[in-house]
């Protein structure tokens, strides 16, 4: 989540008149900010998590669990945390944490380190622990305390290290521990019955009293039958948002993911709780006329989805080149990442036959009328579309799914100097609407600005994204990786994140080549979302992605795999080594000491036991322990007592309990 804009932004009438206007100076401000970084080079790889969390609020006599709209308040007293400790030197508390073996000392000494950074460090210099900056932290972020920030959902919090992780091995030992720090650091600001749940999304969000305080679903700005609009986000950007893309529509999202069906779920299932002959709003009647899809669990508002939770990581590359061949290379990573990173098996209280939330977030920001439907194949949420690398292993074959683009932006980029396919990516981007429009904000100087580029780019929220340098900053061209599901433990979202980074710097040193057809990249996409795609997907894959594929038997070779096929390898001779063993071909050639390699392995088997099913992902443990679960009735629904003990649950393993289904023996 960038910066927030302060202003009066336009109602949806007023603002479609400064459309045309955004969109060319957006193009202006994209030639400005290409112009003056592109020969820009040599920036050194950096990277950055985000994490996603759900305030949880316990009711411990009462048995509920709900989300907690506190979000305002606790992000005032994180900020004021931030702006009290911003030059403390956090490096001892790392090196102290590094040579603490111990998950539950560790936990107590961030809970300990979290409160006051200041006396604690005071008190390990005291203690006359040594440590060398120079051997212990090498993170930058010595002087950095984590950044906290919104998101859509009132419920809802973010936190960033604070400073970008640097391209050194030994990094990589610095980061669950600030992950731990952070979520350390956002307790301490919580009520003593709140926790923050890094769980992708609430299982009862839009049932019956679902939210502390208790609100009702009776709002204008998404008209939603399930979800209160006190779950928005106050920041005007937010309710904007909501209410614009209805209004585009002419109608409300609508999300139906197809139920689970069990012994005692009701077949046809026809969702009781669906107030079908409501008569407040216009878009009342939406369900009846088709929106609401029988044997579905039905979800009419933006919340359902950017109230969900994710891991995202972004990349700082050398130059705008390698940014490209990067986004272009991880393209086909986003599925696989997705399917393992699962972690959505409920919707609204029930028990869904999926296991992600992306054709969920994908529906809550459709903004397209019915017309639009029939010629623009995408929300603006979806999979990428097209890759954008300039690199002779980027064929024309492989795009070869249509792009809608804007054509007068294209023009305007192809006469600003810009090659085909960037261009062809920004008019991609470009031919939607820009969302929000700020009355106070519309006159800016395109050569001081970013602001009418930004609009777009940060609204088209596809499962890559490349970000151009910001004006008057140090930071290089760079790339976001946003499919994947945010994972309950620091332990696991470490993993997936180190493993991402690891496997992009092995694309780079290797020159790895796995482009394949985009429109197969799509299917993944689809199949990552099955309920358990572990045991009951194949994905497609470029098996030989060496560069030694010159061979043109070699060429175009992309077979289904599974995803333990993919991760831990085909086990035959010829077969692909799998991408586990390409990071760990890359590690090793970085000649790593005995102590980073041991920390790194614990990643790297996690992840190799999810792919093969030996670990559980969330999704089939979250899914395991509701249909185990004694007062389970076998009819899908996630009631109001399961929930409960499922957050319980989560909490003590978030807090170290350890749990074999889940991690294995791999967390230690
Ligand atoms: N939580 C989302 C997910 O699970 O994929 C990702 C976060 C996101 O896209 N947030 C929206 C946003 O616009 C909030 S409406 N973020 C700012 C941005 O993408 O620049």
């Amino acid at each position: 989540m960038g910066l927030l804009v302060l202003g009066t932004p336009l109602d949806w009438p007023e603002s479609e008149k400064f459309h045309n206007y955004v969109r060319e100076n957006g193009i202006k401000q994209f030639l400005h900010m290409y112009d003056s970084f592109i020969s820009k080079k040599q920036d050194v790889l950096l990277w950055g998590d985000e994490i996603e969390y759900i305030v949880v609020s316990m009711n411990d006599k009462e048995k509920t669990a709900r989300v907690s709209l506190r979000q305002e308040e606790i992000l005032k007293a994180l900020g004021d945390y931030e702006e009290r400790f911003k030059h403390v030197d956090f490096s001892p508390i790392y090196a102290a944490l590094k040579n603490t073996s111990c998950p539950k000392r560790t936990n107590a000494m961030l809970s300990e380190a979290a409160g006051n950074p200041a006396a604690f460090v005071e008190r390990l210099v005291k203690e006359n622990h040594t440590y060398s900056k120079n051997e212990t932290t090498p993170f930058r972020a010595q002087f950095v305390v984590p950044t906290f920030h919104p998101e859509y959902g009132r419920y809802m919090l973010e936190s960033t290290p604070g400073a970008p992780y640097g391209s050194v091995l030994k990094d990589f030992l610095f980061v669950e521990f600030n992950m731990l720090l952070r979520r350390k650091i956002i307790e301490n600001y919580l009520l003593p019955h709140e926790h923050p749940l890094t769980i992708t999304n609430f299982f009862r969000l839009g049932t019956d009293h679902f939210t502390d305080p208790e609100t009702k679903a009776d709002g204008s700005i998404s008209r939603s039958f399930f979800l209160p609009d006190d779950v928005i986000n106050t920041h005007v950007r937010f309710p904007t948002l909501t209410a614009n893309i209805r209004q585009r529509r002419q109608r409300k999202v609508a999300m139906n993911v197809p139920i689970f069906f069990d012994k005692n779920t009701h077949k046809p299932f026809r969702d009781p709780t669906i107030p079908w002959n409501r008569d407040l709003y216009p878009e009342d009647k939406n369900a009846k006329e088709g929106a609401a899809l029988e044997n579905h669990i039905y979800m009419d508002s933006m919340g359902f989805g950017m109230g969900c939770c994710c891991l995202q990581i972004t990349f700082q590359a050398k130059n705008c080149d390698e940014a490209r061949l990067l986004y272009d290379q991880l393209i086909p990573i986003t599925p696989l990442m997705l399917a393992l990173s699962a972690g959505t098996p409920a919707f609204r209280g029930y028990l869904a036959d999926q296991d992600c939330r992306w054709n969920v977030i994908a529906g809550a920001v459709d903004d397209r009328t019915k017309s639009e439907m029939e010629y623009i194949p995408k929300s603006r949420y979806d999979s990428v579309d097209m890759y954008i690398s300039n690199d002779p292993r980027n064929l024309q074959e492989y795009n070869d799914i249509p792009v809608v683009v804007n054509e007068g932006c294209y023009e305007q980029l192809i006469k600003g100097g810009i090659d085909e396919r960037l261009s062809k990516h920004m008019a991609h981007i470009f031919a939607r609407d820009p969302l929000v429009i700020f009355s106070d904000n519309i006159q800016q100087d395109n050569s001081m600005s970013n602001g009418h580029f930004e609009n777009l780019n940060s609204t088209n929220w596809q499962s890559m994204r490349f970000k151009p340098p910001p004006l008057n900053s140090s930071v290089g061209w760079r790339v976001e990786f946003r499919s994947m599901e945010i994972q309950f433990t620091e332990f696991e979202n470490a993993a997936y994140s180190i493993f991402v980074v690891m496997l992009s710097r092995a694309i780079l040193s290797f020159n790895l080549n796995f482009y394949m057809p985009i429109s197969l990249v799509d299917e993944n996409m689809v199949a990552a979302q099955a309920r358990d795609a572990i045991h009951q997907k194949k994905f497609w894959f470029r098996c030989n992605p060496f560069p030694n594929a010159e061979d043109p038997e070699e060429r175009g070779r992309y077979r289904q795999l599974s995803l333990d096929e993919i991760f831990g390898g085909e086990r035959t001779e010829e077969g692909f080594p799998g991408l586990v063993q390409i990071v760990r071909s890359y590690l090793y050639s970085c000649n790593p000491d005995a102590e980073t390699l041991c920390s790194l392995d614990r990643y790297l088997r996690l992840i190799s036991q999810r792919a093969s099913g030996e670990c559980m992902t969330a999704a089939s443990w979250i899914r395991k322990f509701i249909t185990t679960h004694p007062l389970y009735k076998q009819d899908s629904v996630v009631s109001s007592e399961i929930n409960f003990d499922l957050v319980k649950r989560i909490t003590s393993i978030i807090n170290g309990e350890h749990d074999e289904d889940l991690f294995g023996n791999c967390r230690c």
